[in-house]
């Protein structure tokens, strides 16, 4: 091919695999396949190959690094880098509000999701990348150009030849951070401790070609152009920034007030663990940019942002008492008792050993201080022995050999880490299992909580899974001896009855197969139309379905097989329980094409609970109440919401409206 026709050819390919990396690094939705993608690249490769005067610095071929600093150029920034004051619950919000009510009156604000990795500030010239720099103390950071440019995110050559510089978080996702670790582990290197240390780490690497093979990544969210005005609020900044190609976070939003600043950090909270990096908290800016100045700085932050930082999800506490729990599976747990601490928001005093061998491989003592750790709602777990604490008197654990509720010696399965109570009828097991068929995520049977449970079963009232419909015979007993009065009794009996019509995956969760959670439970009710033919399912039809595997297969199977269990569905069945799955397809348009809009908190569900049953009905769910909301679900203390809602003249539900309204738009 002659020169003149290379060139071209290299232009073209060079803005085609710009437009398909920015499609695939930054929207997340690329247009063509990696074969394709792959087909345009060894082209651009070999002309480049052929013409190396032909090389253009912004060649997606560029960012294979290659380029070995060394030392790294300090770096003065033009305006200081700021840190953030932090707020660490709602009243701390409130009061940032006030102040800023105080001293501008009422603002609007930006709620960004604080990415977790490391600040770093880029400069464009006519356009071009020109330097990367770190934050370094705020004045002077380190040029880390050479990494920067490995970043698939981060645009070489804007399409408009600007001065400007960005500045954003650059970050490494969670699923590269475990396949970093386990390349790590693999070739015997210790592992990154988290993924805000991994991607410190690799932009401190002299050679690029190690930041090239790490997949970091990098949000932006804020832009300085020199001598221009550029007042615009935060928001519009925002669009500009993703306009330029720069990579935005989705989540961010605006919010009118600091109510519903704090239900978005709220959701933000809840909703983390789903995203694919790590989140440390939320930066919550005043959205008009022309006020900075007036509201002022801090010696090292400004006045008008806040960090809100996430409760840690760690803290140090001390092993008093190492028990054994048998679940509702008859697993047998040991539970270490804690000197209470307070922990994301909660105070811990108890959390999971796991098993046996988890206590040995950690080497956990009584009276050991350990590292506790809570991630999501998840119950705490210890993670580790402060081993500097010890003292020499702690005392080593011993796995009990019998059941600690019935005496029954305890079973290990070959290759399983549990123990557990081969009994049927251990009573830990049933008040356990009861607990769990009862529970939110299974019948979700409002009212019948562990504490009226654990009554019941020791009045002789409940032993078993059954006896729960059976209750409402029992009536004039309840009031009499439960404490609680008639109006709580019948309404408890009116849930009962209630949750007779529940889903048939509600009911298989409920059942407790081992290795049968909620996801599974729906993933099985899906695939076979009613009790029964899951009853009769064999290993091979389970197998069939995707995402089961042999364990989980073995377990039903084993589960169904039982005559124990057999009887207790005919039981159930003769109790009018109907067992059918709900997610027919109609469902789908049960909500199809309304916009709810949740505020407060919810008694019956969670905000998350929430939001997927509505999508799972075809509704859809938004942040704040606007011309095209429909309802308004309204939980207790909603937020202003509410007012604008009513401000709106849009309907506003409580839970049971909301029930009912699906109950009559469903066929
Ligand atoms: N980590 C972030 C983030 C963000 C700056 C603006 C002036 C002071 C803070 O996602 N979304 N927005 C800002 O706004 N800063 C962030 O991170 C900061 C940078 C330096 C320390 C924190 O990591």
């Amino acid at each position: 091919m002659k020169h003149a026709e290379a060139k071209h050819r290299i232009e073209e390919l060079v803005k085609q695999l710009k437009r398909y990396d920015y499609e695939y690094h930054v929207l997340d939705s690329p247009t063509i396949s990696d074969v394709e993608y792959d087909r345009l690249r060894r082209e651009l490769e070999r002309l480049e190959h052929e013409h190396p005067d032909l090389v253009r610095d912004d060649s997606p071929t560029q960012r294979v690094g290659g380029e070995v600093l060394e030392q790294f150029e300090k770096v003065r920034h033009e305006v200081p880098m700021l840190s953030l004051d932090n707020a660490f619950d709602e009243g701390d919000l409130r009061a940032f509000d006030a102040r800023l009510q105080k001293r501008v009156g009422s603002v609007s604000y930006s709620v960004e999701p604080k990415i977790d990795g490391l600040a770093a500030s880029l400069r464009y010239r006519n356009g071009r990348l020109e330097r990367a720099a770190t934050r370094g103390d705020g004045a002077i950071g380190e040029d880390i150009t050479h990494n920067v440019r490995t970043i698939r995110s981060v645009p070489l050559q804007l399409d408009r030849s600007v001065d400007l510089e960005v500045r954003g978080e650059i970050y490494m996702s969670k699923s590269a951070f475990l396949k970093l670790n386990e390349a790590r582990k693999a070739q015997g290197m210790s592992p990154f401790k988290n993924p805000r240390n991994a991607a410190a780490g690799t932009m401190r690497q002299l050679d690029s070609r190690v930041a090239a093979r790490r997949e970091l990544d990098m949000f932006v969210y804020s832009v300085f152009v020199p001598d221009a005005e550029a007042d615009q609020p935060q928001h519009e900044i925002l669009s500009m920034l993703r306009e330029l190609g720069f990579k935005v976070n989705p989540h961010i939003l605006r919010a009118g007030d600091i109510d519903t600043v704090i239900d978005a950090v709220r959701n933000l909270e809840a909703t983390r663990q789903d995203f694919p990096y790590d989140i440390d908290g939320v930066v919550v800016k005043v959205n008009e940019r022309h006020l900075y100045e007036h509201i002022g700085y801090t010696v090292k932050s400004p006045r008008w942002a806040i960090a809100y930082k996430f409760q840690a999800e760690e803290a140090m506490s001390r092993v008093r008492s190492i028990h054994v729990q048998i679940g509702r599976t008859g697993q047998a747990t040991p539970v270490a008792t804690l000197e209470p601490v307070e922990l994301a928001g909660s105070t811990v005093s108890r959390a999971t050993l796991h098993n046996e061998d988890y206590v040995a491989k950690k080497d956990i003592r009584i009276e050991d201080y350990v590292v506790v750790r809570k991630a999501g709602d998840i119950i705490p777990e210890v993670v580790g022995v402060v081993f500097e604490r010890r003292s020499g008197t702690e005392k080593p654990f011993q796995m009990p050999h019998s059941c600690p509720q019935c005496q029954s010696a305890l079973k290990r399965i070959e290759g399983e880490a549990d123990h557990f109570c081969p009994n049927p009828e251990c009573p830990a097991r049933n008040v356990q299992q009861l607990i769990h068929f009862a529970s939110r995520e299974a019948m979700n049977i409002e009212g019948l909580g562990i504490r009226l449970i654990e009554r019941l079963y020791d009045e002789g009232h409940l032993k078993r899974i059954p006896d729960i419909y059976r209750l409402k015979e029992q009536r004039q007993q309840l009031i009499s001896h439960s404490g609680l009065g008639e109006r709580s009794v019948d309404k408890l009996l009116e849930n009962i009855e209630a949750s007779k019509t529940n889903s048939l995956e509600q009911l298989l969760f409920g059942l407790g197969i081992r290795h049968v959670g909620k996801k599974v439970s729906r993933l099985i009710s899906s695939h076979f139309p009613s009790i029964d033919a899951i009853l009769e399912s064999s290993r091979e039809e389970l197998l069939a379905i995707e995402e089961i595997g042999p364990k989980i297969a073995d377990s039903v199977v084993t589960f169904f097989a039982s005559e124990a269990n057999r009887r207790l569905l005919e039981e159930l069945k003769a109790l009018g329980l109907t067992m059918r799955y709900h997610q027919t397809g109609s469902d789908q348009d049960t909500l199809k094409d309304l916009t709810f809009v949740l505020t407060g908190s919810l008694q019956t569900m969670t905000r998350r609970e929430a939001r997927d049953r509505i999508e799972s009905l075809g509704g859809r769910v938004s942040s704040s109440v606007s011309g095209n909301t429909d309802y308004l679900l309204a939980g207790d203390n909603p937020g202003s919401k509410l007012e604008k809602a009513r401000r709106r003249d849009v309907e506003v539900l409580d839970e049971a409206a909301f029930e009912r309204l699906i109950d009559t738009r469903r066929k």
